[in-house]
């Protein structure tokens, strides 16, 4: 069994500062996590990657192409197309030693997440190979700390959930960033309560009576259906860290010793179970 990591989410989010601060946790607890980065227009990361989709293809490539002459957004879906068409590259790269434990540093173009199939195919492929998959979605919580924004931030992160379909992790990134105040009102969202959420929708524009109803709405089907959580994530507390990676682990089955156990279990016999009756 191999285990990873999908680390996606908006562009800016922390998803690479992410994959270090993982990297360099690991190594300190005797641990090997790698990172493969898979973002064609990636300029700056620091960590060493196992593998690098820019030798495969640079977002340059596809916008400077006489035929393609793609604009930054389309050249990087194409790039992630050519990824998946060019597989075996990848493959080639992940080898097949059992037991790794790799992250993907992913771009930051939020509709591969939200309902582009590209991503999902790069999660069979994976699968495929033997990999457990959990989805690391980062949103940057300087951008959660008013009423609608966080309703739309968890919209996001629903429609993620629902176009990958795989194990999924919501994290509040750049914890560090937050003033108290601003921190102290964010936890009133992470127990999403639609009132309190709606309380803070302002309300001075003529179509707000309607706008507050949907927004109300939205919330409690959130918080009814328990939708949506998030893991507020301050990279420079490192019992947060570890207490985040703790649930990722569990979740992918990283460090289970064994393989996964089978029930035991006769069913009965219902010709028996009739007789009973009698
Ligand atoms: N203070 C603070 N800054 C952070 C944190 N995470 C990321 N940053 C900063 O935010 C900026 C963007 O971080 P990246 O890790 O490059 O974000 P990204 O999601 O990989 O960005 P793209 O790949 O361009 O989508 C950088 O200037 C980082 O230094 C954090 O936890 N705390
Ligand atoms: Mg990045």
């Amino acid at each position: 069994m191999r285990y990873a990591q999908l680390v996606i989410g908006p562009a800016g989010s922390g998803k690479s500062t992410y994959c270090s601060a993982v990297v360099q946790h690991a190594a300190a607890n005797r641990k090997v996590i790698e990172v493969i980065n898979l973002d064609p227009a990636a300029e700056y990361f620091s960590y060493e990657p196992l593998a690098d989709i820019r030798e495969l293809i640079h977002v340059d490539d596809a916008m400077e192409d006489e035929d393609l002459k793609f604009g930054p957004n389309g050249a990087l879906v194409f790039c992630m197309e050519y990824l998946i068409e060019n597989c075996d590259w990848l493959k080639e790269k992940l080898g097949e030693d059992d037991d790794d434990y790799i992250l993907f540093d992913c771009p930051g173009q939020i509709e591969l997440y939200t309902h582009m199939t590209t991503i999902r195919q790069l999660i069979i492929l994976l699968q495929n190979m033997n990999f457990h998959i959990c989805s690391v979605f980062l949103v940057d919580s300087q951008y959660m700390v008013d009423g609608t924004k966080f309703i739309s931030g968890t919209m996001a992160a629903l429609s993620v959930m629902v176009n990958l379909e795989i194990p999924h992790v919501n994290i509040l990134s750049k914890m560090d960033l937050l003033s108290k105040s601003a921190r102290s009102k964010l936890d009133n969202y992470l127990e999403p309560d639609p009132h309190y959420l709606v309380g803070d929708v302002e309300s001075n524009s003529r179509w707000n009576p309607k706008y507050r109803k949907l927004t109300e709405s939205i919330g409690k089907i959130i918080d009814d259906y328990s939708l949506v959580r998030f893991f507020p994530l301050n990279l420079k507390n490192e019992e947060n860290l570890a207490d985040l990676l703790l649930t990722i682990d569990n979740i992918i089955q990283y460090g289970e010793e064994g393989d996964v156990k089978t029930r035991d279990f006769d069913y009965p016999d219902p010709e028996e179970e009739d007789n009973d009756e009698d």
